[in-house]
């Protein structure tokens, strides 16, 4: 088993005792950073600096250079999945994500490859590898996807989407031709997932950023399903330690309970959950991670620790929670406040936890 300085992340995330709550921030390398502006320039375009092992160590390494981090996240993207699929992602100036192929029809779909994690996607591993020793122990890494349903939205609306008109309408009147793109998906990120573990990622994390649009029913289905056979399919001990599974779906507060049984070790709260009542709903089954609005961000310092101070109390005293934003850090957050942020989750939990 290698050696790791701070292991607080994950003994959290496995519910046992540490001295203080561990914190990291989704997103937390990203342009709200002047040197991570300066290094996606020297790289020219994003998905070039994702597939530049050296640069994508570097600005996973930025945030953890400024602030005390208990963990640090792999830089990529949920769509390098997609783009490995031959799909054609590129980023439109200020636009967000587009695919040149859109997964609009059965024949696309049957003839989607499930791509080979040391091949296509091989350049995320040389990240993973990279990150891992320049890490030198300090803190656990984190490796990443998208989940099936929130991948499938990017894939099939050939970009962002605010209604996700044309995946709802595959849904409801086509199932089945979704259902066989999300198990290609699933299937996928099996592979992907097992891959970062064993080229270095400590825990793994699933994003289904939009699980949240659908209906109870329609999330059990198109969404949780097909986490639950990832939770599965995926390594869960790796180099002598548990290796922590965390599903985070965002607007899934009315889901604890059947997001947690799917076996995953932790779930990730957005800033709509009471952490008091998401505790008592899934007892000692499963870590909680969140849950401040990253928009508390913009607050000056002392409104920040105030913000940290009610979330901590609202856990209470015990084991088993991972601090976190509910979302993605702004672009335009001032780091110092970051910084302020961090600080009040060390400084402020200690008290919790003896
Ligand atoms: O211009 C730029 O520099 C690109 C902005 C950017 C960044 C910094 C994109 C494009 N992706 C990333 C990195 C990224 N994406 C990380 C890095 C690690 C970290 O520090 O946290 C991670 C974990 C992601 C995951 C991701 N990408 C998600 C899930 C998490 C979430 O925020 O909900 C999603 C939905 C994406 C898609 C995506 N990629 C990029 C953008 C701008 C988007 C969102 C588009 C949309 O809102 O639909």
């Amino acid at each position: 088993m290698s050696e790791l300085k701070n292991d607080r992340y994950l003994r959290a995330l496995l519910r046992q005792p540490v001295d203080k709550t561990p914190v990291w921030m989704m997103r937390q390398a990203g342009r709200y950073l002047p040197e991570y502006r300066a290094t996606r320039a020297e790289a020219g375009d994003f998905m070039s600096l994702c597939r530049n092992a050296e640069l994508a160590c570097e600005v996973t390494l930025q945030p953890l250079r400024r602030y005390p981090l208990d963990a640090a996240i792999l830089f990529s993207d949920i769509l390098t999945v997609p783009d490995a699929m031959g799909l054609g992602l590129y980023f439109e100036q200020g636009e967000g994500p587009r695919f040149e192929t859109l997964c609009d029809s059965k024949a696309v779909i049957e003839n989607l490859p499930i791509p080979d994690p040391e091949g296509e996607l091989q350049y995320v591993m040389n990240a993973v590898r990279t990150i891992r020793r320049e890490l030198k122990g300090e803190v656990p890494l984190i490796g990443f996807s998208g989940s099936p349903w929130t991948l499938a939205t990017y894939m099939v609306e050939g970009g962002s989407s605010k209604d996700f008109a044309k995946i709802k309408k595959m849904a409801f009147a086509e199932p089945q031709t979704l259902h066989l793109l999300l198990d290609k998906l699933a299937e996928s990120v099996i592979l992907y997932l097992n891959a970062q573990i064993k080229a270095g990622a400590q825990a793994v994390q699933i994003f289904d950023t939009w699980g949240g649009a659908l209906s109870g029913p329609a999330y059990r289905e198109f969404s949780l399903q097909y986490m639950h056979k990832i939770v599965d399919g995926l390594i869960r001990e790796y180099d002598g330690r548990k290796v922590p599974v965390v599903l985070f779906t965002k607007g899934g507060g009315q889901w604890l309970e059947q997001i947690a049984d799917t076996g995953c070790d932790a779930v990730g709260c957005d800033w709509t959950v009471d952490m008091k009542a998401a505790r008592e709903r899934v007892g000692d089954r499963v870590a909680l991670q969140g849950n401040m609005d990253p928009s508390w961000l913009y607050a000056p310092a002392d409104k920040i620790r105030g913000e940290v101070s009610r979330i901590l109390a609202e856990f209470g005293h015990g084991n088993g929670h991972v601090f976190n934003l509910g979302h993605g850090i702004h672009q335009h957050v001032d780091p110092e406040n970051a910084g302020a942020f961090i600080n009040a989750v060390h400084e402020l939990s200690e008290q919790y936890h003896k």
